[in-house]
């Protein structure tokens, strides 16, 4: 197991891509899902921290990730998970349906699911899937971790009172909750995301957490 201080994002590769929960790796004991809506930059922002631009497929296609993408990091049964994006208008609505269903039986049973990246576009945040996700991970008292993207496309003082204004409006959420700004273009914010998925991922691994099954 790892005794370091932190992860080396550098050393993941993919595993494998899961259409539904039962298809979910059992090796992995501990994972964070990267969630948002689609086109919200969830795939970038795994190349951007892994520093592989091929590790997920990114597009200008919103709606390409249709899976969830396990990426193993290092050797330790450790995983960050790419989700299929919500709201992609051009997918028929049944199968916009299929896809919250799996989404949500994957939220609710995965053992192995420790936190939550939650990715807005800072200039178009909290819109009602987001609401949906924080309040799940309200519910379910699941650590959430916020980026807002492509902050390059504001300049500071915007980008600040974009994060100020996120803040207060998630105040009263009792679940843990962080919020940072974040560019993948930039690799503006990898230093904290970082630190957020060692706090989340690094923790020794006992004997409780492989006995912890998922159903099936
Ligand atoms: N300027 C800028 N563009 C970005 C950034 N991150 C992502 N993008 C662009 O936004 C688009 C969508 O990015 P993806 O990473 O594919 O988004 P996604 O959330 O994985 O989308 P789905 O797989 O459809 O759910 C692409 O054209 C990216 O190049 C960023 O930090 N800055
Ligand atoms: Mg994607």
């Amino acid at each position: 197991m790892s005794d370091q201080d932190s992860l080396t994002y550098t050393k993941t590769r993919f595993v494998k891509s899961a259409a539904k929960l039962s298809q979910c790796p059992l090796e992995i004991v501990r994972e964070v899902a990267f969630a948002g809506r689609s086109n919200a930059g969830k795939s970038s922002a795994l190349n951007c921290l892994t520093g592989n631009k091929k590790l997920a497929r990114t597009s200008k296609t919103p709606g390409r990730t249709q899976l969830i993408n396990y990426f193993q990091v290092g050797d330790d049964p450790l995983a960050l998970v790419d989700l299929p994006g919500y709201g992609f208008a051009k997918v028929p609505l049944a199968v916009k349906e299929a896809w919250q269903k799996e989404l949500d039986n994957y939220l609710t049973n995965r053992q192995a699911l420790v936190g939550l990246v939650l990715l807005m576009d800072i200039r178009n945040p909290l819109k009602d899937f987001d609401q949906h996700m924080i309040r799940w991970a309200d519910r379910s008292a699941m650590p959430v971790h916020i980026l807002l993207t492509k902050a390059d496309k504001l300049s500071r003082g915007p980008a600040q009172t974009a994060l100020l204004a996120v803040k207060k409006a998630l105040k009263d959420i009792s679940t843990q909750v962080t919020i940072q700004t974040f560019s993948s273009l930039k690799g503006d914010g990898l230093d904290t995301l970082r630190k957020q998925l060692d706090q989340w991922l690094l923790p020794p691994l006992d004997a409780t957490d492989s006995d912890d099954q998922q159903p099936g």
